[in-house]
């Protein structure tokens, strides 16, 4: 069977007031494209629809949307969970119409379906399912899928050691999920929880230990971490990453899915392929504003955070006018400006105000200004 592995849509993502929408769908139709073009039958999901629990009404459209898109009218299955940035129960709203499409979704390790709904016409189809699992058939072909949402929990456990509260928990989770497990399956954990990579620092608490993971397991498909990576090649542990950028980066981040092909126990033809529609958000450290001006043209960055060690008022303008990628300007404290900490804390109100006023304007502040000044600064006027 053809598997694509994605997590961490993010939708309803926007960008300093600005929705995203047409960014989105555009990496929704790229990943529908991939999953034609490589005859994927199954697609996981690995959690984080949604950009976080205050996400706009219209990221549910979207994500009804990339269900329909992506399910190719229930030719092609959706295996989904949610992640921590969703909404439980929200996550889950359209689960009989989706049903209808081939899609599952689960926020818990319920599996309630309503029979009725479940399409029994399709190539590819489920064929068992239990608390904490699915599985899917395509002719002799089979697939399961020990599910793990990210838990409810959680957030609740602060207080108690990993060892005596998550780690177990987790463990026994995931147990009851392989229960479902075959000799004659290919088996996948589906899970939206962190495991130690190459990329993200350590989370002591949150980390779940490699040893949590059944043996039994042929793939676990990962959601949380945003940037695709490896937990282990040997164990078949990845996480494919996001498909939108949420932060102002240093560097360009890179978008992409994971493509598989089962056989009997291992895989094959293991892909990343690249995603070209999710756009990067950059973030640029300048010293002036010409510095601005030839970053900015070097750059194909379609949103820029521009970090400032000075800028005058009307360059300031100049840039937002011939920029469109600029959203965003921010100044960097002066004591990054002047790393000379001892001048700066010599300096007594007045002086300060007076070296600003020489900086912004080229000339010194007259006696009445720095007066009128001084009184605001004690409040007497
Ligand atoms: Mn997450």
């Amino acid at each position: 069977m053809k598997i694509l592995h994605t997590s961490d849509w993010h939708l309803g993502a926007s960008i300093e007031g600005k929705n995203r929408i047409d960014e989105q769908l555009a990496t929704i139709n790229e990943i529908a494209k991939i999953a034609d073009e490589k005859n994927v039958d199954v697609i996981l999901f690995a959690g984080d629809a949604f950009v976080n629990p205050n996400m706009p009404s219209y990221a549910d459209h979207l994500f009804e949307k990339a269900l329909i898109k992506l399910s190719n009218n229930g030719n092609r299955a959706i295996v989904a969970i949610s992640g921590n940035n969703d909404i439980p129960e929200r996550f889950v709203a359209c689960k009989e119409l989706a049903l209808k499409q081939n899609c599952f979704l689960f926020n818990n390790l319920n599996t309630d379906f309503d029979e009725e709904n479940i399409c029994k016409d399709k190539s590819i189809k489920l064929t068992d399912y239990g608390k904490g699992f699915i599985e899917l058939s395509k002719g002799d072909d089979k697939i399961v899928v020990a599910l793990m949402p990210y838990p409810a929990f959680f957030g609740n456990e602060q207080n108690k050691t990993r060892e005596e509260a998550l780690v177990p928990k987790i463990k026994r989770l995931l147990e009851l999920g392989a229960i479902g497990f075959k000799e004659d399956s290919f088996n996948i954990i589906l899970a939206h929880f962190y495991m130690k990579n190459n990329t993200e620092p350590t989370d002591p608490y949150f980390e779940i230990p490699i040893e949590a993971i059944p043996n039994e397991a042929d793939y676990v498909a990962l959601g949380h971490v945003h940037a695709e990576c490896c937990v282990d090649e040997e164990r078949h542990i990845y996480y494919s990453g996001g498909t939108v950028s949420l932060y102002y980066q240093t560097h360009k981040q890179k978008y992409s899915v994971t493509v598989f092909e089962t056989d009997g126990h291992k895989i094959k033809n293991n892909q990343k392929i690249r995603l070209t529609s999710p756009k990067t958000m950059l973030k640029i450290t300048a010293n002036d504003y010409t510095d601005a001006v030839t970053k900015l043209q070097n750059t194909d960055a379609t949103y820029v955070r521009l970090m400032m060690k000075q800028l005058k008022k009307d360059e300031f303008s100049k840039l937002k006018k011939e920029f469109s990628s600029l959203t965003n300007i921010s100044m960097l404290p002066a004591r990054l400006k002047k790393p000379n900490k001892n001048l700066q804390t010599a300096l007594n109100d007045e002086k300060i105000f007076v070296e600003f006023f020489k900086n912004e304007y080229n000339k010194e502040p007259s006696d009445k200004l720095i007066k009128c000044y001084k009184d605001l600064i004690k409040g007497d006027k």
